[in-house]
């Protein structure tokens, strides 16, 4: 008797007609031969053996870079069940207008096979995808951002519970891309990409869209979040999760190397993109990290920026759209002060200024997270870490302060409803536009987005001690356009005034928006900023906040009567605390 699994790669097999069939185990010997492959045909240019070993460089087709949110669909029989801030079709009509394009779409070409879990191996609360794809490249970063192979093949056994993937790269015509997905029936199709996060169908399509929808029916959250824990001068750690939208500097923050590590302050990474969270047994929120690598972006990372990825991508990684080196080693904006001699760019193209960037703004480095010098002990925890604070922040030149506390959980749903963040390269369109991006979910959310804030309010009602909820805003400049904190490792004097505030020990100045530090209140020892930037850093200006707080209004109006109570609550108080403050 065939399994369901069986059933359905027999299924596609019929649909795509490939020449072969792998399915694969996830070993070093396999990954070898996939590895002589794509050095053979070119997937992959071999670097340096000595400086980079078992590293290689992939340059993807040019319009091929970043994430195609256009072209990205929630597919469910109710419109209103993807809400407005997602692409919709009905599955029939999904399923129609894209189902041809997977017609014959492996004829000459090996199908893949490659089964995985999310999250750790032996976690009650991981999943089993399985991902069909016809492209090697797909596979080798699967084998670094998942557990796949023989692992996931094993806990699936010969049960129904997998959320099937089907991925093409089909002929990259920008034309015939589809990200498509039927949450009704849990199921991703994927087509015409071979960008990360439209072609590592675990990633933003399971552990985001997918694993949202499941979420919220099975009473947990999936969020767009790094995992982190500080630990104190005593050793004990303490775990917070921040949602940021892409390339705002998750990976950064979860791999920081602590400027107060002198007073005994580190931080340690349990996930930099997505979080896992469970109401747990003891009435903390849980968090696991679905995947088993970092797919960060290389433009910017540095011995500075972060140390530790830094070290850790110098082994068994995949570097994407990246500049070459005449020593072929891979080469970005901001690695280190000047281009070198011979450079190739990231189409290899011998590089000259006149052709831009050398390294594509949104390419990427894909390491194995264990590889990290600030991997944590409990990474891997079946359990999950508790999770004592929740984190939101975007990029805003203005407005938003350092860092502010919600005042309570109903008005942190609030905060993170009303996030904004300037636009970056990690999906195409114009970069640097403000856009709200609530939790950092706006590309991510596999339903509507109002229910989505309704079942952030349920959780905070199911888990017996809700984390403490802030906003951070690294990126905030003076009159004169330049950033008025340093960041990176800076950071920490902030996850520091949490912990304090967590803890009780730290008292908060009040602000219409919510709590600031009070004067003094963020340790400063060691770090010297230009007079006036704390002040600059920490103003609330009551008129530029109602200004903000109509954008707010005119786009949680979109969500109509899917929006909750208690968000339209929020907002009205957060109007009358604004108002009293304007009148002084
Ligand atoms: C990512 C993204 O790749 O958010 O993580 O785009
Ligand atoms: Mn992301």
């Amino acid at each position: 008797m065939s399994t369901p699994l069986e059933n359905w790669v027999e299924e596609v097999s019929r649909l795509t007609k490939p020449k072969t069939v792998v399915w694969c185990d996830g070993s070093e010997a396999e990954n070898n031969r996939l590895t002589e492959e794509m050095l053979g045909d070119g997937t992959f240019l071999n670097l340096n053996e000595h400086t980079y070993p078992k590293c290689y460089l992939h340059r993807s087709n040019p319009n091929d870079v970043a994430r195609t949110e256009q072209v990205t669909f929630i597919c469910t029989k109710k419109k209103e069940d993807a809400g407005p801030t997602n692409n919709w079709m009905s599955p029939a009509e999904g399923k129609q207008r894209v189902g041809p394009l997977f017609d014959g779409a492996m004829a000459g070409r090996t199908m893949y096979v490659a089964p995985y879990i999310l999250g750790p191996a032996s976690s009650p609360y991981s999943k089993v995808g399985v991902e069909v794809t016809d492209s090697a490249y797909v596979v080798a970063n699967m084998r670094i951002m998942s557990r796949m192979g023989r692992v996931a093949q094993e806990r699936l056994g010969s049960s129904e519970d997998f959320v099937p993937g089907l991925h093409s790269l089909g002929d990259l015509d920008p034309a015939k891309r589809f990200v498509m997905h039927f949450p009704e029936e849990k199921l991703i199709w994927s087509v015409g990409s071979g960008y990360g996060g439209n072609a590592l169908l675990g990633k933003k399509c399971f552990a985001l869209r997918i694993g949202s929808w499941m979420a919220r029916e099975q009473g947990w959250m999936a969020e767009h979040m790094l995992i982190l824990g500080l630990e104190d001068p005593s050793g004990k750690v303490t775990y917070m999760a921040a949602a940021f939208p892409s390339a705002c500097g998750k990976t950064n923050l979860a791999m920081m190397v602590s400027a107060l590590e002198g007073e005994g302050y580190r931080v340690w990474t349990v996930g930099d993109d997505i979080a896992w969270m469970h109401s747990g047994p003891d009435g903390y929120l849980r968090a696991v990290n679905p995947e088993a690598g970092f797919f960060g972006v290389a433009p910017g990372t540095n011995q500075k920026s972060n140390p530790n990825v830094m070290k850790a991508l110098s082994r068994n990684s995949i570097f994407t759209n990246v500049g070459l080196t005449r020593n072929r080693e891979p080469w970005w904006e901001g690695i280190q002060d000047a281009a070198p001699m011979g450079l190739e760019d990231w189409q290899g193209r011998p590089w000259t200024p006149s052709l831009g960037p050398a390294a594509h703004p949104n390419s990427r480095y894909t390491v194995p997270a264990q590889q990290s010098p600030s991997i944590s002990k409990r990474w891997e925890d079946p359990a999950g870490v508790p999770i004592s604070a929740i984190i939101f922040g975007g990029r805003r030149a203005h407005l938003a302060p350092l860092v502010y506390e919600s005042f309570d959980w109903e008005h942190g749903v609030y905060v993170g409803a009303s996030m904004a963040s300037e636009t970056t390269a990690a999906a195409t369109g114009a970069v640097g536009v403000t856009r709200r991006d609530p939790m950092a979910m706006l590309p991510f959310c596999g339903y509507n987005m109002g229910d989505y804030f309704g079942h952030w309010l349920e959780m905070g009602k199911r888990v017996k001690h809700p984390p403490r909820v802030f906003h951070v805003n690294w990126f905030r400049k003076n009159a004169a356009g330049q950033f008025l904190w340093p960041g990176y490792g800076e950071n920490v004097r902030v996850l520091k005034w949490m912990l304090e505030r967590i803890e009780g020990r730290a008292g908060a100045r009040e602000t219409p928006i919510g709590l600031v530090p009070e004067e003094k209140g963020l340790t400063m020892s060691g770090l010297a900023l230009a007079p006036r930037a704390l002040e600059e850093l920490f103003e609330v200006n009551a008129e530029e906040w109602k200004k903000d707080l109509a954008e707010v209004g005119a786009f949680l109006g979109k969500f109509g009567e899917r929006l909750p109570v208690g968000i339209r609550k929020q907002m009205e108080m957060q109007w009358k605390r604004l108002e009293q403050a304007s009148r002084g």
